[in-house]
Protein backbone atom coordinates (compact mmCIF):
# COMPACT_ATOMS: atom_id res chain seq x y z
CA UNK A 1 0.00 0.00 0.00
CA UNK A 2 1.64 3.51 -1.01
CA UNK A 3 0.55 6.69 1.17
CA UNK A 4 1.56 10.21 1.10
CA UNK A 5 1.41 12.12 4.65
CA UNK A 6 1.10 15.36 5.45
CA UNK A 7 0.23 17.74 8.19
CA UNK A 8 -0.40 21.39 9.39
CA UNK A 9 -0.69 23.20 5.91
CA UNK A 10 -2.21 26.06 8.11
CA UNK A 11 -4.09 27.41 5.10
CA UNK A 12 -5.40 30.89 5.13
CA UNK A 13 -2.62 31.82 7.51
CA UNK A 14 -0.41 35.30 6.27
CA UNK A 15 2.95 35.07 7.51
CA UNK A 16 5.35 37.26 7.87
CA UNK A 17 2.58 39.43 7.77
CA UNK A 18 3.90 43.36 6.86
CA UNK A 19 6.16 42.14 4.87
CA UNK A 20 5.87 43.32 0.97
CA UNK A 21 6.28 39.49 0.58
CA UNK A 22 3.20 38.59 3.16
CA UNK A 23 0.65 37.80 0.09
CA UNK A 24 3.08 35.72 -1.70
CA UNK A 25 3.79 33.51 1.44
CA UNK A 26 -0.42 33.29 1.73
CA UNK A 27 -0.82 31.78 -1.84
CA UNK A 28 2.36 29.94 -1.84
CA UNK A 29 0.48 27.85 1.43
CA UNK A 30 -2.48 26.61 -0.80
CA UNK A 31 -0.27 26.32 -4.04
CA UNK A 32 2.39 23.63 -2.08
CA UNK A 33 -1.12 22.07 -1.33
CA UNK A 34 -1.58 21.85 -4.50
CA UNK A 35 1.56 20.58 -5.40
CA UNK A 36 1.18 17.83 -2.60
CA UNK A 37 -2.14 16.42 -4.65
CA UNK A 38 -0.31 17.25 -8.18
CA UNK A 39 2.33 14.60 -6.65
CA UNK A 40 -0.96 12.02 -5.41
CA UNK A 41 -1.92 13.15 -9.21
CA UNK A 42 1.59 11.67 -10.88
CA UNK A 43 2.23 8.77 -8.36
CA UNK A 44 -1.29 7.65 -7.27
CA UNK A 45 -0.77 6.69 -3.63
CA UNK A 46 -3.56 4.59 -2.31
CA UNK A 47 -4.00 6.53 0.48
CA UNK A 48 -3.40 10.58 1.79
CA UNK A 49 -3.25 11.09 5.04
CA UNK A 50 -3.83 15.02 6.73
CA UNK A 51 -3.02 15.00 9.93
CA UNK A 52 -4.60 17.91 11.45
CA UNK A 53 -4.26 22.00 11.03
CA UNK A 54 -5.01 21.77 7.26
CA UNK A 55 -6.60 25.59 8.05
CA UNK A 56 -4.94 27.70 10.19
CA UNK A 57 -8.17 28.60 11.25
CA UNK A 58 -12.18 27.87 11.57
CA UNK A 59 -11.91 27.09 7.61
CA UNK A 60 -14.69 29.30 5.23
CA UNK A 61 -17.39 27.91 2.81
CA UNK A 62 -15.32 28.94 -0.14
CA UNK A 63 -12.08 27.26 1.34
CA UNK A 64 -13.45 24.13 1.85
CA UNK A 65 -14.94 24.19 -1.53
CA UNK A 66 -11.23 24.67 -2.91
CA UNK A 67 -9.90 21.99 -1.27
CA UNK A 68 -12.80 19.35 -2.03
CA UNK A 69 -12.26 20.43 -5.65
CA UNK A 70 -8.42 19.33 -5.21
CA UNK A 71 -9.55 16.26 -3.81
CA UNK A 72 -11.83 15.98 -6.81
CA UNK A 73 -8.72 15.37 -8.65
CA UNK A 74 -7.32 12.08 -7.11
CA UNK A 75 -11.02 10.18 -6.90
CA UNK A 76 -7.82 6.76 -7.05
CA UNK A 77 -7.04 8.09 -3.62
CA UNK A 78 -8.63 7.72 -0.57
CA UNK A 79 -8.10 10.93 1.71
CA UNK A 80 -8.23 10.46 5.50
CA UNK A 81 -8.99 14.10 6.99
CA UNK A 82 -9.12 14.72 10.61
CA UNK A 83 -9.11 18.23 12.32
CA UNK A 84 -6.26 19.58 14.92
CA UNK A 85 -6.34 22.15 17.21
CA UNK A 86 -6.11 24.98 15.15
CA UNK A 87 -9.08 24.05 12.94
CA UNK A 88 -10.75 22.30 16.05
CA UNK A 89 -14.77 21.54 15.15
CA UNK A 90 -17.75 23.28 16.60
CA UNK A 91 -21.41 22.86 16.21
CA UNK A 92 -21.31 25.60 13.34
CA UNK A 93 -18.21 24.78 11.69
CA UNK A 94 -18.59 24.06 7.98
CA UNK A 95 -16.31 21.50 8.22
CA UNK A 96 -19.55 19.05 9.33
CA UNK A 97 -21.98 20.52 6.80
CA UNK A 98 -19.49 19.99 3.46
CA UNK A 99 -20.73 17.71 1.08
CA UNK A 100 -17.42 16.07 0.34
CA UNK A 101 -16.32 14.10 -2.76
CA UNK A 102 -16.60 10.40 -1.94
CA UNK A 103 -13.12 9.83 -1.83
CA UNK A 104 -12.55 11.59 1.30
CA UNK A 105 -13.38 10.46 5.08
CA UNK A 106 -13.25 12.85 7.53
CA UNK A 107 -13.23 12.02 11.77
CA UNK A 108 -16.02 13.63 12.84
CA UNK A 109 -15.95 12.81 16.67
CA UNK A 110 -13.88 13.70 19.24
CA UNK A 111 -13.98 10.03 20.59
CA UNK A 112 -11.62 7.52 18.66
CA UNK A 113 -12.71 5.85 15.62
CA UNK A 114 -11.76 3.99 12.63
CA UNK A 115 -12.09 3.82 8.86
CA UNK A 116 -11.89 0.00 7.37
CA UNK A 117 -11.04 -0.37 3.75
CA UNK A 118 -10.92 -3.92 2.93
CA UNK A 119 -9.49 -4.38 -0.05
CA UNK A 120 -6.29 -2.63 0.77
CA UNK A 121 -6.57 -4.31 4.42
CA UNK A 122 -6.06 -1.49 6.09
CA UNK A 123 -8.06 0.34 9.17
CA UNK A 124 -6.86 3.73 9.92
CA UNK A 125 -7.81 5.36 13.56
CA UNK A 126 -8.37 8.77 14.39
CA UNK A 127 -10.26 11.71 16.36
CA UNK A 128 -10.85 15.25 15.91
CA UNK A 129 -10.37 18.07 18.23
CA UNK A 130 -13.51 19.51 19.54
CA UNK A 131 -11.36 22.01 21.74
CA UNK A 132 -8.50 24.13 21.39
CA UNK A 133 -6.97 21.89 24.02
CA UNK A 134 -6.81 18.21 24.77
CA UNK A 135 -4.43 16.92 27.85
CA UNK A 136 -5.43 13.63 28.51
CA UNK A 137 -2.97 10.88 26.02
CA UNK A 138 -5.86 9.44 24.37
CA UNK A 139 -3.75 8.06 22.17
CA UNK A 140 -2.23 5.70 23.99
CA UNK A 141 -5.02 3.48 25.11
CA UNK A 142 -6.28 2.99 21.26
CA UNK A 143 -6.18 -0.33 20.31
CA UNK A 144 -6.42 -1.73 17.19
CA UNK A 145 -9.59 -4.53 16.50
CA UNK A 146 -7.58 -6.80 14.29
CA UNK A 147 -4.03 -7.16 14.52
CA UNK A 148 -3.74 -8.69 11.08
CA UNK A 149 -4.54 -5.16 9.41
CA UNK A 150 -2.12 -2.63 8.06
CA UNK A 151 -3.53 -0.17 11.41
CA UNK A 152 -2.10 3.30 10.93
CA UNK A 153 -2.99 5.92 13.78
CA UNK A 154 -4.07 9.89 13.10
CA UNK A 155 -2.27 11.05 15.38
CA UNK A 156 -2.23 15.41 16.67
CA UNK A 157 -0.67 16.48 19.11
CA UNK A 158 2.62 15.48 21.20
CA UNK A 159 2.76 18.23 23.71
CA UNK A 160 1.39 18.47 27.27
CA UNK A 161 -1.93 20.54 26.04
CA UNK A 162 -2.75 18.70 23.08
CA UNK A 163 -2.86 15.08 23.81
CA UNK A 164 0.76 14.11 25.22
CA UNK A 165 1.96 10.22 23.23
CA UNK A 166 4.20 7.59 23.20
CA UNK A 167 5.20 6.79 19.55
CA UNK A 168 6.89 3.67 21.38
CA UNK A 169 3.66 2.79 23.43
CA UNK A 170 1.43 2.83 20.55
CA UNK A 171 3.03 0.70 18.39
CA UNK A 172 2.99 -1.70 21.02
CA UNK A 173 -0.85 -1.58 21.28
CA UNK A 174 -0.64 -2.96 17.57
CA UNK A 175 -0.27 -0.09 15.36
CA UNK A 176 1.92 -0.24 11.84
CA UNK A 177 2.49 3.33 11.80
CA UNK A 178 2.03 6.69 13.16
CA UNK A 179 1.04 9.47 10.92
CA UNK A 180 1.58 12.10 13.29
CA UNK A 181 1.46 15.81 12.68
CA UNK A 182 1.30 19.08 14.95
CA UNK A 183 4.51 19.84 15.91
CA UNK A 184 5.66 21.63 12.60
CA UNK A 185 9.42 20.33 12.92
CA UNK A 186 9.39 17.14 11.08
CA UNK A 187 11.32 13.99 11.98
CA UNK A 188 10.78 10.19 12.24
CA UNK A 189 10.32 9.41 16.07
CA UNK A 190 10.74 5.76 15.45
CA UNK A 191 11.95 4.93 11.79
CA UNK A 192 9.62 3.69 9.16
CA UNK A 193 7.07 3.70 12.34
CA UNK A 194 6.59 6.98 13.53
CA UNK A 195 6.52 10.26 11.61
CA UNK A 196 5.95 14.12 12.64
CA UNK A 197 5.59 15.37 9.38
CA UNK A 198 6.11 18.52 10.16
CA UNK A 199 4.11 21.75 8.72
CA UNK A 200 4.17 21.28 4.97
CA UNK A 201 5.75 24.68 4.90
CA UNK A 202 6.56 26.87 7.86
CA UNK A 203 4.65 28.94 9.02
CA UNK A 204 6.95 31.26 11.46
CA UNK A 205 10.62 32.26 11.27
CA UNK A 206 11.55 30.18 13.87
CA UNK A 207 10.14 27.10 12.06
CA UNK A 208 13.84 26.65 10.64
CA UNK A 209 14.74 23.82 8.06
CA UNK A 210 13.24 21.61 5.22
CA UNK A 211 9.31 21.35 4.87
CA UNK A 212 7.66 19.20 2.47
CA UNK A 213 5.49 15.77 2.80
CA UNK A 214 6.37 12.32 2.88
CA UNK A 215 5.77 9.76 0.87
CA UNK A 216 5.69 5.88 1.74
CA UNK A 217 5.24 2.48 1.26
CA UNK A 218 3.54 -0.16 4.25
CA UNK A 219 3.04 -3.53 4.77
CA UNK A 220 2.42 -6.26 7.67
CA UNK A 221 6.46 -6.69 7.51
CA UNK A 222 8.25 -3.74 6.46
CA UNK A 223 7.75 0.04 5.72
CA UNK A 224 9.78 2.34 3.76
CA UNK A 225 9.51 6.09 3.77
CA UNK A 226 10.89 9.30 2.46
CA UNK A 227 10.79 12.84 2.71
CA UNK A 228 10.44 15.48 -0.27
CA UNK A 229 11.15 19.18 0.65
CA UNK A 230 8.79 21.64 -0.83
CA UNK A 231 10.73 25.10 -1.70
CA UNK A 232 8.90 27.43 -1.44
CA UNK A 233 10.23 28.98 1.29
CA UNK A 234 12.80 28.10 3.85
CA UNK A 235 13.69 30.22 7.07
CA UNK A 236 17.81 30.52 7.85
CA UNK A 237 19.17 32.20 10.98
CA UNK A 238 22.36 33.34 9.71
CA UNK A 239 24.56 35.11 11.98
CA UNK A 240 27.20 37.64 11.46
CA UNK A 241 30.34 37.85 13.99
CA UNK A 242 30.73 41.89 14.65
CA UNK A 243 33.79 43.26 16.59
CA UNK A 244 34.46 46.78 17.43
CA UNK A 245 35.36 47.29 13.94
CA UNK A 246 32.16 46.64 12.29
CA UNK A 247 30.81 49.19 9.75
CA UNK A 248 27.10 49.73 8.52
CA UNK A 249 28.63 49.30 5.13
CA UNK A 250 30.38 46.38 5.68
CA UNK A 251 26.88 44.25 7.01
CA UNK A 252 25.07 45.55 4.01
CA UNK A 253 27.29 44.14 1.95
CA UNK A 254 27.47 40.65 3.85
CA UNK A 255 23.32 40.99 3.22
CA UNK A 256 23.55 42.07 -0.11
CA UNK A 257 25.99 38.86 -0.59
CA UNK A 258 23.79 36.34 1.44
CA UNK A 259 20.70 36.85 -0.30
CA UNK A 260 22.88 36.93 -4.06
CA UNK A 261 24.28 33.44 -3.11
CA UNK A 262 21.16 32.02 -1.82
CA UNK A 263 18.61 30.43 -3.61
CA UNK A 264 15.35 32.57 -3.63
CA UNK A 265 13.03 30.68 -1.41
CA UNK A 266 15.34 31.15 1.33
CA UNK A 267 14.24 34.11 4.09
CA UNK A 268 16.37 35.16 6.88
CA UNK A 269 16.63 36.27 10.06
CA UNK A 270 19.49 38.18 11.14
CA UNK A 271 21.60 38.13 14.02
CA UNK A 272 24.34 40.20 14.90
CA UNK A 273 26.46 38.98 17.38
CA UNK A 274 29.71 40.13 19.11
CA UNK A 275 31.57 42.08 21.66
CA UNK A 276 31.76 45.47 21.29
CA UNK A 277 32.01 48.96 22.63
CA UNK A 278 28.65 49.59 24.89
CA UNK A 279 27.62 52.65 23.02
CA UNK A 280 27.57 50.58 19.74
CA UNK A 281 24.75 49.99 17.61
CA UNK A 282 23.91 49.35 13.41
CA UNK A 283 21.45 50.60 11.36
CA UNK A 284 19.13 47.56 11.71
CA UNK A 285 16.33 49.41 9.81
CA UNK A 286 18.45 49.40 6.87
CA UNK A 287 18.99 45.90 6.84
CA UNK A 288 15.42 45.16 7.43
CA UNK A 289 14.73 46.93 4.02
CA UNK A 290 16.36 44.28 1.79
CA UNK A 291 14.23 41.79 0.46
CA UNK A 292 13.62 38.54 2.04
CA UNK A 293 14.92 39.44 5.67
CA UNK A 294 12.34 39.08 8.15
CA UNK A 295 14.50 40.73 10.79
CA UNK A 296 17.38 41.99 12.36
CA UNK A 297 18.59 41.33 16.25
CA UNK A 298 21.64 42.58 17.58
CA UNK A 299 23.72 39.96 20.18
CA UNK A 300 25.78 42.19 21.19
CA UNK A 301 27.93 42.79 24.82
CA UNK A 302 30.31 45.08 25.58
CA UNK A 303 33.93 44.64 25.03
CA UNK A 304 34.87 46.38 28.55
CA UNK A 305 38.55 45.97 29.85
CA UNK A 306 37.78 45.31 33.40
CA UNK A 307 41.17 45.76 34.76
CA UNK A 308 41.52 49.03 33.49
CA UNK A 309 38.25 50.22 34.39
CA UNK A 310 39.60 48.76 37.88
CA UNK A 311 42.14 51.30 38.07
CA UNK A 312 40.35 54.14 36.45
CA UNK A 313 37.72 53.36 39.79
CA UNK A 314 39.50 52.46 42.17
CA UNK A 315 37.71 52.82 45.40
CA UNK A 316 34.50 53.76 44.39
CA UNK A 317 31.61 51.40 44.06
CA UNK A 318 32.44 49.91 40.21
CA UNK A 319 35.93 49.20 41.67
CA UNK A 320 34.32 47.90 44.76
CA UNK A 321 31.74 46.04 42.61
CA UNK A 322 34.17 44.36 39.66
CA UNK A 323 36.75 42.88 42.88
CA UNK A 324 34.00 41.47 44.16
CA UNK A 325 32.40 39.75 41.17
CA UNK A 326 35.42 38.44 40.31
CA UNK A 327 36.17 36.79 43.92
CA UNK A 328 32.92 34.77 43.06
CA UNK A 329 33.03 31.47 41.16
CA UNK A 330 33.48 32.73 37.01
CA UNK A 331 30.54 30.73 35.86
CA UNK A 332 27.86 31.78 33.40
CA UNK A 333 25.44 33.84 35.81
CA UNK A 334 28.53 35.94 37.53
CA UNK A 335 29.75 36.75 34.23
CA UNK A 336 26.58 38.10 33.10
CA UNK A 337 25.74 39.72 36.66
CA UNK A 338 29.69 41.46 36.36
CA UNK A 339 28.43 42.70 32.98
CA UNK A 340 25.31 44.06 33.76
CA UNK A 341 26.46 45.77 36.65
CA UNK A 342 28.99 47.70 35.06
CA UNK A 343 26.80 48.73 32.51
CA UNK A 344 24.63 49.91 35.21
CA UNK A 345 27.12 51.20 36.91
CA UNK A 346 28.27 53.42 33.77
CA UNK A 347 24.85 54.17 32.91
CA UNK A 348 24.70 52.28 30.19
CA UNK A 349 21.36 50.33 29.63
CA UNK A 350 21.30 46.37 29.95
CA UNK A 351 22.23 44.75 26.81
CA UNK A 352 20.42 41.70 25.50
MN1 LIG B 1 -1.56 21.85 15.75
Amino acid sequence: MKFIHVSDVHLGIKPDEGKPWSEKRAQDIWDSFAEVIGAAVELKPDFLLISGDLFHAQPLKKELREVNYLFSRIPQTKIILMAGNHDYLRTKSYYLTMEWEENVYFFRQEEPGHFDFEEENVSIYGLSYWHREIGEPVYDSIIPEDRSKINILLVHGGDLQHIPYHPKHILENGFDYIAAGHIHKGGQQIPGRAVMAGSLEPTDKNDVGSHGYWLGTIDKEHTDIHFHPVKKCEYCHEVYPVTGKTTNFELCEWAKTLLAERPGYQYFRLFLRGKVSPDTGFDTAKLEEFDRVVDVTEQLSPDYDYEKLKENYKDTLLGNYIEEMERRPQDVVTKKALEYGVNALLGYKICR
